[in-house]
């Protein structure tokens, strides 16, 4: 497998909805496609899951088009693959810039299952069956009792519900009770402290089935005492961007669970890495979102499909986010779950707005 070339390709869509945590509310998602190409114009995708402001992690849209456009692509255009999992070592001698990394590496392999005329999910040894759903319901105290309705309606049996401090935990313990059939995760994107430890306890007897990083990405201590504490179990996102800070997780006694993000931890290789980790300690695993379009979903889905996956992820109807996406055909719930493509790939074609891209 030979790259011969590689192209970057914005992306610029207001969401159906603007998306609202305790960081920030997102109403407009600027996106960067990567297209690598064989030289016999073979092509495979991959998708920039940074924001356009370091509001959620350090990299930014602008970050990943400079060190994909001045470091990446010229280490890799012409390079000779036997593996995908070659362009992790070669991005080795760049440090950090996970996102960067992962939006290429993703991108050759889609490439690389595509020559093989294989779907991703069944060449990374994957299971066929559907992919169950997951959906995010804004933590607006007005709009979280007809959002967990509206999901129910349209057959979710997961919801993730933005949580905070601030949040009311009574309305919350009052939604879970009275949706016995669903499945409630609560994320608090690092909004809770030492001082609001309390409300942290109140937010345990909720009945939550997990909790999302209720501290700072690097508050290990505080997750640690979380945990020994707490009967929710405890799940990390934010502080999960390498293998080894699960290892630390581990070490540390605390977290039960984690989300897997192919962005934050640089592509498919270390998150394969992460995951053995991970089924080596009995540790759950979930696919996570980062508000994105079709070509990351599309990986995603390949991604929920691995052993070891324990939990349902972000998986939500392109329809949620966008009023339309960038692949086609898009991402469909069905019964409270997404099917896997049969075609080669991500199996998905890419579509803009101005026509194809293949
Ligand atoms: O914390 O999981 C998060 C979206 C953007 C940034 C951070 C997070 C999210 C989500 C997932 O909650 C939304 C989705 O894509 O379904
Ligand atoms: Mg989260």
């Amino acid at each position: 497998l030979v790259i011969a070339s590689i192209r970057l390709e914005r992306i610029e869509k207001p969401l159906r909805t603007p998306f609202k945590t305790s960081l920030q509310t997102v109403t407009e998602r600027e996106s960067l496609l990567v297209e690598v190409a064989d030289a016999s114009g073979m092509k495979g995708y991959g998708e920039c899951v940074a924001f356009t402001t370091p509001w959620y992690t350090e990299e930014t849209v602008a970050s990943c088009r400079f060190v994909i456009e001045t470091v990446l692509v010229p280490l890799l255009t012409g390079r000779t693959l036997t593996h995908p999992a070659e362009v992790w070592e070669l991005f080795k001698a760049v440090k950090g810039n996970r996102m960067a990394k992962a939006a290429v590496e993703t991108a050759v392999w889609d490439l690389y299952a595509k020559r093989r005329g294989m779907p991703l999910w069944q060449l990374l040894g994957g299971t066929p069956e559907a992919i169950p759903a997951g959906v995010v319901v804004a933590a607006d105290k007005a709009k979280i009792a007809g959002g967990v309705a509206e999901a129910a309606l349209n057959g979710y049996r997961r919801i993730k519900i933005k949580v905070s401090p601030a949040s009311e935990i009574g309305l919350l313990k009052k939604m879970v009770a009275d949706h016995p059939q669903l499945l409630f995760f609560a994320d608090a994107n690092g909004a809770f402290d030492e001082a609001s430890f309390g409300t942290l306890l109140e937010l345990d007897r909720a009945g939550f089935s997990l909790i999302e990083q209720p501290f700072g990405e690097q508050e290990w201590k505080l997750h640690a005492r979380a945990k020994k504490e707490m009967k929710t179990p405890i799940c990390l996102d934010e502080s999960i961007k390498s293998s080894d800070d699960v290892q630390r997780m581990i070490d540390e006694r605390a977290g039960d669970v984690v989300v897997l993000k192919m962005g934050r931890l640089g592509g498919w290789s270390e998150t394969l890495k992460t995951m053995e980790l991970c089924r080596h300690h009995a540790i759950g695993m979930w696919v996570g979102g980062m508000i994105e379009f079709g070509v990351s979903k599309a990986h995603n889905l390949a991604l929920a499909s691995l052993p070891g996956i324990t939990l349902p992820g972000d998986f939500s109807d392109s329809r949620h986010f966008w009023e339309r996406d960038i692949i086609e055909p898009e991402i469909k719930v069905e019964n409270g779950s997404v099917a896997l493509s049969g075609r080669a790939g991500i199996g998905y074609e890419v579509h803009f707005e101005n026509g194809p891209l293949q």
